[in-house]
């Protein structure tokens, strides 16, 4: 089954996404997400320029030999251009595998696991009442887990807080968004969100907040510590990940459950954090982790030693990544959780998917492969749009980790 023809495409159905469509000789297709927030176009050209000539020609069933080729063969390795690029073939060339075996991809992962994914949504308020509000929302709607994110005062910008209900879209057209960032503020105003959210609904549901990388571990410390009354699910990024021997400050102070993973695009990222139990969940994207191939080594890795899977999610994830991640999580023995934010409708009319949402789980589908497709006619309704992740800057004036 040799591949005759790759192609890159770029949309903005809201956003920008970038994806690959694989098609074989016999016309099977295949499509892969490879969408990189505010560095979409140099993903599109490493796969333009560098990748897409290797593959024509390739048997699109050697999934293992085009990885290693694609890794090995750039001599330079790891990072999440690279990374990135190789998981929009992979995630192709799963596809294609399926569709040919006429099976949902799970299928050819080992097969189910479990019955339905466990997913958690976003909840997001301008004050600490507006996102107890909005808690309720979700609940109301049958989410068993819900992320809650409120405006910092003292801050301008605070992560995770936008106007778009459901979702939590970052990234904006123009140069880059500058926020405002205070830490000591944060540090006051975070455990009292968690109360107020406790006090209103409950021990119920699953609670978790995301720090978005932003604390030093002795700070996270002090929040995990503030936080264990309140029983998280998971506090989300603590710190930043480079020096992964920092997090044994973090676990050291405290029992609240740790998850970080959705910056990191290789298993060397993670390797210490898993062996050496650092961490709880590992929140990897097939997007921004090589793809299916590589993820799974991660995931396995992480079984062996009691850690648990919590996809990475996002509105910049596209229906393709989130199709794969839904087979990835139904097959695998350490499933802990899903996030979920819907797409725009723009969006789901550009990427028609068999996945749906129900009852505070989703359904990956039954058709064969990922179960989702790019319309190319639609795609090329939406052009790119430069736009960037914004930027944290604290009070003097200094740069911050947005
Ligand atoms: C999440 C993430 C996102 C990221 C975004 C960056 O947990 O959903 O933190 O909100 O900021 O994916 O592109
Ligand atoms: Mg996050």
């Amino acid at each position: 089954m040799r591949i005759a023809d790759v192609k890159v495409i770029v949309t903005s159905p809201g956003r920008n996404f970038v994806t690959v469509k694989i098609t074989t000789e016999d016309g099977t297709t295949g499509v892969g997400d490879a969408t990189l927030n505010g560095r979409e176009l140099a993903v599109s050209a490493y796969l333009t320029e560098h990748l897409l000539p290797l593959l024509i020609g390739r048997d699109a069933h050697r999934i293992e030999d085009t990885w290693q080729y694609l890794y090995r063969g750039a001599y330079w390795r790891r990072g999440p251009v690279t990374m990135t690029a190789i998981a929009g073939v992979d995630t192709a060339l799963w596809d294609i595998k399926a569709k040919a075996a006429g099976l949902p991809l799970y299928q050819l992962l080992g097969g189910r696991s479990r019955e339905r994914v466990l997913v958690y949504g976003h909840a997001q308020g301008a004050t600490i009442d507006e996102t107890v509000a909005e808690v309720g929302r979700f609940l109301d709607r049958g989410y068993r887990a819900v992320r809650a994110q409120s405006a910092v005062p003292g801050t301008q910008g605070t992560y995770g807080i936008g106007s778009d209900g459901d979702r939590y879209e970052p990234a904006s057209a123009g140069l880059p968004e500058e926020t405002i960032w205070s830490t000591p503020e944060y540090l006051d105003h975070a455990p009292e969100l968690f109360a107020a959210v406790r006090e209103k609904h409950g021990f119920g549901f699953h609670l978790m907040h995301d720090m978005h990388h932003r604390l030093t571990p002795i700070e996270a410390a002090r929040l995990g510590k503030a936080a264990e009354p309140y029983r998280l699910f998971w506090l989300e990024d603590p710190t930043t990940a480079e020096d992964q021997s920092a997090f044994r400050l973090i676990r050291q102070h405290t029992t609240t459950p740790i998850a970080t993973g959705e910056v990191f695009n290789s298993i060397y990222d993670c390797r210490q954090l898993i062996t050496e139990r650092l961490i709880d969940y590992i929140r990897t994207s097939v997007t921004h982790a090589g793809g299916i191939t590589h993820l799974r080594r991660i995931l396995s890795l992480a079984e062996l030693y009691g850690v648990r899977s919590g996809s990475h999610g996002a509105t910049d994830l596209s229906p393709v990544c989130l199709a794969a991640a839904l087979h990835v999580d139904t097959a695998i023995p350490n499933f802990g959780i899903q996030e979920y934010m819907p797409h725009t409708p723009a969006t789901d009319r550009v990427f028609p998917h068999d996945y749906r949402f129900r009852d505070g789980f989703l359904y990956p589908g039954e058709e064969p492969g990922l179960g989702v497709d790019i319309d190319e006619n639609a795609a090329a309704e939406y052009p790119y749009e430069p736009a960037y992740l914004p930027v944290a800057r604290l009070h003097d004036g200094s740069m911050h980790d947005w």
